[in-house]
């Protein structure tokens, strides 16, 4: 169907696990392309229910719970409150934001199931698993930890090793343990019920290979290996106590797979918001003349494209998804973002500690968003993309259009004069640019999309640089009317065209040009404000963000890298006991480095010369990559005398300096908390 066909949109973004804040590369990858695709189908005047909420349920969520010795619930109840308010102040415009530990959710999902286990769907399958006995439940793949066959890690998980990276099954890993008691598990027999995936895989190479060819190559090209991979049954109920309990006999202690349940969130979601605003839901997910898009990261392609539409049409009346534009993913400074060592940016981080710049963090995610290739987020390049950007061309070109009018005209919109080319180009380049950005947003190319919008705002600075209206109001009065009504004319449409990408600023915007008008259609005209028109006063759009307050973004990420890296390594186990006799040999003395020099041929010995106040004696320290010569002369050392003399690198070794290796792995001198004399003994 073309474009202009459907009467209906319903627009999803992948719901966020409850176990964590959003970030950065959520936004990129998911919400700020969303949320521009439906603000610009609003604006439009289109019929849009978008919908989201947290995805609560999955064993991520169990585990989370169980290190932290609280429930599930309590869990998702914390996080659901932060995303869904770190969403709402960022301006993510949902319709809905809603839950799937909610009522309705359990009720459409397990309605769902029990629809496709009647009308004989599910294959039904026994086998066996692994079990604790002491925990008294059937084991995750997530809850088994063995050695890897492949690289011998001993933290492998049943269905994967985080060390080498292979996809394992329980089965595969060497003495598999129970995570929840840390016993042996045995294997006990379970049933679960299968979706018979093979099945649909005719139909999905039809669907998506032949009727789909426009998808994004990285969705399309997924899609393609996993069929041609040849698809195999799923298991879509699992043996735990949080989540949809299976509405069927004989299944207790089993809930739905979280990803069977999940996309059917969105259903529920429309529900949800459906019954507050006396809408009918159905339309929205059953109708022909609605266009349903999933918005997602690329993780999530094979359940957004394959395992949720073989649910739907083997459900057999819900409309499938026209489009699954996924985004691949966004890294942060060079390095993948990662939750468990907190390199991210959080939302909620960044609306606190940058307030009211949050249309700046769109323009910058939108700016690099990673629609084809992973890209990366620089603090740097977010303070080039708002100084450079949207304060030296956006910002600048309506504050010098306001302040001139202000000036010349009292804030009225000047009467239009006699016309230039130069100022039927500029009008022109209105004429054309919402069809612009519009082709690009219906391809699901946000960046280009913001694009045309930044280079209206160019050519609205380069208009007034080139007709110049400061210098013209001495020569040729007459002339500065029309070039600042055509100026205004530009900025109004800025005000429309911007408001996907950047909502706050538009509305900002809007108030100071006073007028109502803000629908898509009424863009790309050069007489949006009449001559006349009284504008508001005078605002900034933008304000330029200085290196202090990156350099604090970025301090707090070297931060956050200092505490990874201690906390990679780990204490050494301690060293068999001795006795006090043992101890009294060693004749620890303080004394002071006299001079320090590098082993030409050694990358960590230092050779020193210590007073130790019983005598001065050459010592070789292991400390090179750790401290430069020069930092250490005159410093006052711990030194083992007694040691045995060591010929290393040809020079003889009398003695031992003490150090202490820390978590990071780096070496302090061990020293008395006060200066003492040499010779002076450590007892
Ligand atoms: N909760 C998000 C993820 O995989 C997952 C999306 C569900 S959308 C139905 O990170
Ligand atoms: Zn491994």
């Amino acid at each position: 169907m073309s474009e202009n066909s459907y009467n209906r949109y319903t627009i999803t973004a992948a719901l966020p696990y409850a176990n964590g804040p959003v970030h950065i590369g959520h936004l990129a990858g998911v919400y700020v392309p969303a949320d521009i695709y439906v603000r610009y189908l609003r604006s439009r005047g289109r019929d849009v229910a978008f919908v989201c909420g947290s995805d609560e349920h999955g064993v991520a969520i169990t585990l989370k719970a169980r290190k932290e010795g609280v429930t599930p619930q309590e869990v998702v109840d914390e996080y659901h409150e932060i995303i869904k308010d770190s969403f709402e102040q960022f301006g993510i415009s949902f319709n809905v934001y809603s839950r799937t530990s909610a009522q309705v959710h359990h009720e459409t999902s397990s309605q769902l199931f029990k629809k496709l286990f009647d009308q004989g769907v599910f294959k039904e399958k026994t086998s066996s698993q692994y079990y604790d006995e002491e925990a008294g439940q059937f084991l995750a793949d997530r809850y088994i930890i063995g050695t890897c066959p492949n690289c011998n890690y001993d933290q492998a998980y049943g269905d994967q090793c985080e060390k080498c990276g292979s996809s394992l099954s329980p089965s595969e890993l060497i003495k598999p343990k129970s995570a929840l008691s840390g016993g042996e598990p045995v294997r006990k027999e379970t049933t679960h019920w299968y979706l018979p995936m093979e099945n649909y895989e005719n139909w999905l190479r039809q669907w998506i290979l032949e009727d789909h060819k426009e998808w994004k190559a990285n969705v399309y090209g997924q899609c393609k290996s996993w069929l041609d991979a040849g698809l195999r049954p799923r298991a879509m109920t699992r043996d735990l106590d949080w989540g949809v309990k299976v509405p069927v006999e004989g299944a207790d202690g089993k809930v739905l797979y979280v990803w069977f349940d999940a996309p059917i969130g969105y259903i529920s979601a429309t529900k949800e918001w459906a019954r507050s605003h006396g809408k009918d839901w159905e339309p929205y997910w059953k109708a022909k003349d609605t266009r349903l898009i999933h918005f997602i990261g690329k993780d999530n392609i094979v359940f957004h494209c394959i395992i949720f539409p073989s649910i739907l049409k083997a459900e057999g009346s819900y409309i499938l998804p026209d489009n699954v534009p996924a985004n691949e993913f966004l890294n942060l400074e060079g390095d993948k973002i990662s939750t468990s060592r907190n390199w991210a940016v959080w939302l909620h981080e960044y609306l606190e500690e940058l307030p009211g710049k949050e249309d700046v963090l769109r323009y910058t995610l939108c700016a690099n968003a990673p629609e084809t290739k992973d890209n990366d987020f620089t603090w740097k390049d977010f303070q080039a993309r708002n100084n450079n950007e949207l304060v030296a061309i956006y910002g600048n070109f309506i504050n010098r259009a306001l302040v001139l009018t202000h000036k010349y005209y009292n804030g009225k919109i000047p009467e239009r004069r006699e016309l230039f080319d130069i100022d039927t180009e500029a009008i022109n380049r209105v004429k054309e640019t919402p069809e612009r950005i519009a082709k690009a947003l219906e391809a699901f190319k946000f960046r280009d999309g913001l694009n045309e919008f930044i280079d209206l705002a160019r050519t609205g600075n380069k208009y007034l640089a080139d007709t110049e209206p400061w210098k013209m109001i001495k020569d040729n009065p007459e002339r500065v009317h029309t070039i600042l009504n055509i100026a205004l004319q530009i900025a109004a449409n800025l005000a429309i065209l911007g408001e996907p990408f950047l909502p706050k600023t538009s509305l900002k915007l809007l108030n100071i040009l006073r007028t109502p008008i803000s629908n898509w259609d009424s863009a790309g005209g050069a007489e949006l404000l009449m001559a006349g028109h009284q504008l508001g006063e005078v605002e900034l759009l933008f304000e330029k963000i200085e290196d202090h307050v990156i350099a604090a973004q970025i301090q707090k990420l070297q931060n956050t890298k200092d505490q990874n890296a201690q906390a990679e390594v780990p204490v050494k186990a301690p060293k068999p006991g001795i006795t006090y006799d043992d101890f009294s040999k060693l004749d620890i003395r303080i004394g002071t480095v006299l001079t320090a020099e590098a082993m030409p041929k050694s990358k960590k010995l230092l050779k020193l010369l210590v007073d130790t106040g019983i005598d001065k004696r050459t010592i070789l320290s292991g400390i090179a990559q750790h401290y430069g010569p020069e930092e250490i002369i005159g410093k006052q050392v711990s030194v083992l005398v007694n040691l045995a003399p060591r010929k290393m690198m040809g020079i003889e070794s009398q003695g031992m300096i003490l150090m202490a290796e820390d978590s990071s792995g780096d070496l302090k001198f061990v020293l008395p908390s006060e200066t003492v004399d040499n010779g002076a003994m450590v007892s």
